[in-house]
């Protein structure tokens, strides 16, 4: 019994571990420098390049002076900074979730900010959003990895059940084997007494 609730303890924990490890990222926009108007244009993409946006991540926008951040639906407002179509946020730290395969375009609206470089262009899975991916979302797959280690740990549970029935089995056996040798014992008892018996008989005839 107490070697079947460790077990259980055991899956809790490895279910605990998974799910921490592949948890969805929230990705800070411009690092520790945040959403500001940079020192050059290619700092949000330089930013961006080497990150793997996932569908379940998000995107937070931190700022501290005057900016925005809004999604702009397509690629040529983004191209040329058109600031009238797309999601507005204004107030810091804007959390846009990445909820689908695709390619988000994110600008500020303020003056020049963004043809002065405050934009950026994220990449979800294969970029495109009109073919659906075959991918699951991240907690999917974690929560199959979970399924499929619970499944193993099953499989490798019942040997041990099994273990526990045949010590069952080996000590009634035990049991039996000794009931029998007693029951011996007593026929010999029983032999020797007749036989005795069979002596003083002799004796009396
Ligand atoms: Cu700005």
């Amino acid at each position: 019994m107490a070697s079947r609730i460790e077990g259980i303890v055991f899956l809790i924990f490895a279910v605990a571990l998974l799910e921490g490890a592949t948890a969805a990222t929230t990705y800070k926009v411009g690092g520790d420098a945040g959403w500001i108007v940079p020192v050059n244009t290619t700092f949000y993409e330089k930013w961006a390049a080497d990150k793997k946006f996932e569908v379940g991540d998000s995107l937070e926008f931190v700022w501290t002076s005057t900016h925005t951040a809004m999604e702009v639906t397509t690629k040529a407002d983004y191209d040329t900074c058109v600031k009238t179509n797309g999601i507005l946020k204004q107030t810091s730290p804007a959390t846009f979730p990445l909820t689908k395969d695709g390619t988000y375009y994110f600008i500020c609206t303020v003056g020049p900010h963004c043809s002065l470089g405050q934009k950026v262009t994220i990449v979800v899975g294969n970029g495109n959003s009109s073919s659906p991916s075959p991918s699951m979302p991240k907690n999917h797959a974690a929560f199959s990895a979970v399924l499929s280690t619970t499944t193993i740990a099953a499989a490798n549970y019942t040997p041990k059940t099994l273990v526990d029935r045949h010590k069952k089995m080996a000590s009634r056996l035990c049991f039996n084997i000794g009931f029998l040798i007693v029951g011996l014992l007593g026929l010999l008892v029983h032999g020797a007494n007749a036989a005795n018996k069979c002596i003083v008989g002799g004796d009396l005839g």
